[in-house]
């Protein structure tokens, strides 16, 4: 079947899928670290890339192929690559494609490890980095220097929910034939498909909307061409950061509901954004789907929907913020996102705890700023939740 001819709600449940012997109407789990060759030839032929034939989990895996086949088809692209995590993807993307002497221009407000790891690791092989408002296109243009050879754009940024115009991007990267990677964990590619907009790469962490239920971690890269993919699929077989077949497996089950997974958290997040906007204890609030957002109407352009993901400070800063983090019942005091419960965190001392202070408030991440990942409860529970701990503040 050519998933290409379907929709994208079909892709959910149909690309990918494996034609077992058996007749099996869901993935089979290939839970074994290697393969039976059917003689010395054949082993020979499969390391000689001569036959398609599986030889190693950590290179490839049917039940792990299965779902690079279908995030690369719900993403548009070429192939996937599915890793150990998203940091796996991070790290895959910058050491098979920057070298000694590269300079990259990121995001600011990026999810903290990615730019702790270029910071304080890339650097000591001679690799530059700058970050800026990539949501300005005139910033991204005085950023580029003679040795810039990536662009690696967050797109909603965690935790500022800064936008970046997609478009625009492609442009520059063009004009100074610049790679350009995508994070999309924020959005997953129902509300958001960078490729489609000429991005070489997009990649996410797995753990969030796309396995959606909070029992993983993983992450996966899909590129627009052969020629990329044939870059980075060496490199991840050789950093050792693949995903175990079991893990696949719930992932494709996952993924199963992302539709409807995604518009009832969004339908849930739209409702709680405008119920903090009007809160008389909530200094402002950051959601793409409020008009209030600085990008509202890139973001009703480029994305599908505003998603589940928003960012809002209490009007007496981080000690009201921790109040309110403290007092929640039924939403959970928790990093991590996109999963079908409501999480709330502060940025600031969990997830970019290890970026330096000035250089979070440079990007956006104020002390007093507040994350919520909003999943598929009960509005009203969550509403009355949040009240109960907004009046203890
Ligand atoms: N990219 C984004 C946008 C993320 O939010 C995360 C994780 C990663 C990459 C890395 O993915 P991982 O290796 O964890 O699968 N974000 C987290 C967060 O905001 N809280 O906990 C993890």
């Amino acid at each position: 079947m050519d998933s290409k001819k379907i929709g994208f709600n079909s892709r959910l449940i149909h690309a990918g899928m494996i034609d077992d012997q058996f007749g099996s109407a869901t993935v089979p789990i290939y839970q074994t670290s290697t393969f039976k060759f059917k003689n010395a030839d054949h082993g020979a032929a499969c390391f000689a890339g001569e036959s398609d034939g599986y030889i190693y989990t950590r290179i490839n895996n049917p039940t792990i192929n299965s779902l690079e086949q279908l995030v690369a088809s719900l993403e548009d692209g070429y192939k996937g690559i599915a890793v150990s995590s998203g940091m796996g993807a991070v790290n895959t993307i910058y050491s098979a494609l920057l070298e000694q002497g590269d300079h990259m221009i990121s995001t600011a407000a990026v999810y903290g490890p990615s730019r702790v790891i270029m910071e304080k690791h890339y650097s000591k092989y001679g690799i530059e980095s700058s970050y800026i408002d990539t949501g300005d296109p005139a910033k991204i243009r005085e950023a580029i220097r003679p040795n810039t050879r990536m662009l690696f754009i967050e797109t909603p940024a965690n935790p500022t929910m800064d936008i970046s115009d997609l478009e625009e991007v492609v442009k520059i990267a063009r004009e100074h034939q610049l790679i350009t990677v995508a994070d999309n964990t924020f959005c997953s590619p129902y509300l958001q498909k960078p490729l489609d907009y000429g991005f070489d790469i997009v990649f996410h962490s797995i753990t969030k909307f796309l396995n959606g239920h909070a029992d993983i971690v993983g992450g996966i890269i899909v590129t627009r061409e052969k020629e990329m993919y044939d870059i980075l699929r060496p490199m991840m077989v050789n950093l050792g950061c693949n995903m175990d077949p079991h893990q696949a497996y719930m992932v494709i089950r996952g993924l199963k509901t992302l539709s409807l997974r995604m518009e009832r958290s969004q339908e849930n997040a739209m409702k709680i954004a405008h119920y903090l906007e009007n809160h008389p204890k909530v200094a402002w609030v950051k959601y793409p789907g409020l008009p209030s957002h600085p990008k509202y109407k890139l973001a009703k352009r480029q994305m599908k929907g505003p998603g589940a993901m928003i960012s809002f400070e209490m009007k007496g800063g981080i000690s009201a913020g921790k109040t309110l983090m403290n007092s929640v019942n039924l939403c959970i005091l928790a990093v991590s996102l996109g999963g079908v419960e409501t999480l709330i965190q502060h940025p600031a001392s969990m997830t970019h705890s290890k970026i330096n202070q000035q250089a979070r408030e440079r990007s956006g991440i104020t002390d007093g700023l507040v994350r919520l990942s909003v999943g598929i409860e009960d509005v009203e529970d969550i509403l009355s939740d949040l009240e109960q701990a907004f009046d203890k503040v």
